[in-house]
Formats: C-alpha cells, structure tokens, sequence
C-alpha cells in the first residue's frame, strides 16, 4: 500500500486517526512519515526536550533523577493529560494555563485528571527552564531588586522559601509567585496544584516530591532544597517575573 500525504490525510479525517496512522507505521513505505507524525500529533500536548544534558545538573540533581524525572514522570503527566483532552476536544485551543486559571470551566469528569497532569506538565516545563548547568549564585536584575524589596534580603527569601518546602506534607511544590496586588509571596501547593488555580502569577518554583530527590537525598529534602540553588537559573526566572508583571 503507498499512500501519499493526502491521501493520508484523507483517510485522517474520514477515519479514526490512530487507525490510520497504525496502518501507515506498519507499512514501511509511506510517502512522508515527518507530515504523518505532525498530522496524527496536531493538537496533542507535547513533552517539552530538556533544554541540557541529563548529567548538566550533577552533583546537586544526579542524572538517573533526571532521566526519570523528565522521560517518566513528566512523561506521564503528558500522556494523561492529551488522554483526558481527547474526550473534549474543544478545550485544545485553549492553553493549559487557561485551563487551570479556570478550573471550573474543565468539565467534571475530567476536572481532577487535568488539574493533576495539567499541572504536572505546566510545573515540569517550567521546572527544567528555570534550572542550568553552572546556575546559582545571588539573584540578579530585577528579581534581585524585588525580593530584597518584599523580604529584606536574599538570605531570608531562600530560608522562606526552604521552611516552606520542608514543611509541604507529602507531595507538591514550593513556589515564588506574585499576587494580584503585585506582591511577591512564598507558596506552598499540594500534588501538582498551580498557584494560577489561585489567582497567583508562579515566577519560580521548586518540586518537592520524592520522585525529584530520593534516589541521591533519600529522606533529606532539606539537603535536597539547599543544594537546589546551585543549579537556579536567574536569567529565566527574570523572564518570568516580566512575564508575571504583564499578566
Ligand atoms: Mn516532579
């Protein structure tokens, strides 16, 4: 069987997509597998490549974390969450930050799984951004000049934000975010709850799950949230505070 692309595409809108798509991958002799790809993924949620190395973040995140991490966990949250959307596909053109700074427009049934992996991609993705290979140091630009402004000095935002990642019971994050009132405020959320759930502009943000951890710190997240500083990206965190100051 040859197939050309738009015969392809023909047999995409006439029948279900995966349908076709199997029986073009099983066929060995398609046309165009690239226009394939990008026919049979439009409107799915991709996850994100990590912007580095696996072992970029070594010795503070080990590469075996990182590989899990990204290509598992955040993995997962992707599949479920284009798994959930699918039932309603009209909710694709909107973005996924929409859909969480508006939770109750999600319909019920999905509600829950969207929040969860919803949250889950939008966390990760910017998670790995706000991270980097030689990053830490003292705050630079405006952030530096905002969180001396909101909490007198670095030393004491960075204990803030670690008391407040120590003591989230179980799973979630801790999170620099900027209210409505244009204030800077240490967060906790539980799970995969996204401070823009409640109203709140996330700038930066730390996972504090065991799965982002555990394998090097075991028990120890506060060593964990220590070393963490180390590998901050402040250029990206900046990008974000501009983008919080325009929402
Ligand atoms: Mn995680």
């Amino acid at each position: 069987m040859t197939l050309n692309r738009r015969h392809f595409l023909f047999l995409l809108g006439a029948t279900a997509g995966a349908v076709a798509l199997d029986a073009c991958a099983s066929g060995q002799n398609t046309s165009s597998p690239t226009s394939a790809t990008t026919a049979a993924s439009k409107g799915a949620i991709q996850l994100p490549p990590l912007p580095y190395a696996y072992t970029a973040l070594e010795p503070y995140i080990d590469a075996d974390t990182m590989r899990i991490h990204h290509g598992k966990h955040h993995a997962t949250y992707v599949k479920n969450l284009n798994a959930a959307l699918d039932k309603y596909p009209q909710l694709k053109s909107r973005s996924v930050e929409d859909l969480l700074r508006n939770v109750n427009s999600i319909p019920e049934d999905i509600r829950i799984t969207v929040i969860n992996n919803g949250g889950g991609h939008v966390n990760h993705s910017m998670f790995w951004r706000i991270m980097k290979q030689k990053g830490g140091g003292e705050p630079t630009g405006a952030i530096a000049k905002a969180i001396k402004q909101n909490f007198g000095s670095f030393a004491n935002f960075k204990k803030q934000f670690n008391e407040a990642g120590n003591k989230r019971f179980g799973s979630g994050w801790v999170w620099l975010v900027r209210n409505k009132d244009g204030k800077l405020e240490v967060m906790s959320t539980a799970n995969q709850d996204n401070p823009l759930s409640v109203g709140k502009y996330p700038i930066m943000g730390n996972d504090v799950w065991e799965h982002a951890y555990y394998l090097k710190y075991q028990n120890r997240r506060g060593d964990y949230l220590n070393a963490w500083w180390n590998v901050v990206n402040w250029d990206e965190i900046n990008r974000r505070f501009a983008e919080a100051q325009r929402a």
